[in-house]
């Protein structure tokens, strides 16, 4: 009986664990959303993306019906989010391992949803506009 409470314990204690690095990452994931990484400049909307192991904000919400440039930031990024594709706009770019990348993007209608993925679809980030 002893040895079936101890098991019971170690159960309880791995799943608290793993609720926690959720929890943990998840946070990490929503850090910057909400327009921070979004700057107004002589009308054109800037949306700041960096790129380096996972795309970081990972959910953007930008403004619809302005004209847009996507910032990709690249530090030292040796994995394969520096390969980037934005099908919907039909781009397809090798970002250098540092520095800035501009992307025009055309304004975009309320509802539009600019989706970005790397060359082996494993990381992504989302542009909602509205
Ligand atoms: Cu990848």
């Amino acid at each position: 009986m002893e040895k079936n409470k101890s098991i019971y314990l170690s159960i309880i204690f791995v799943v608290i664990l793993i609720a926690g690095v959720f929890i943990f990452t998840n946070n990490k994931n929503e850090a910057g959303d909400g327009g921070n990484n979004i700057s107004i400049i002589n009308g054109k909307q800037i949306i700041t993306i960096s790129a380096k192991g996972g795309y970081s904000p990972r959910t953007t919400n930008a403004k619809a019906d302005i004209p847009t440039v996507i910032k990709m930031e690249t530090n030292g990024s040796f994995d394969c989010s520096s390969s980037l594709a934005i099908p919907s706009l039909s781009y397809r770019n090798n970002l250098p391992l540092t520095g800035e990348t501009s992307i025009d993007v055309p304004p975009q209608k309320a509802g539009a949803k600019l989706q970005g993925i790397c060359a082996m679809g494993m990381y992504n980030f989302v542009i909602n506009f509205n």
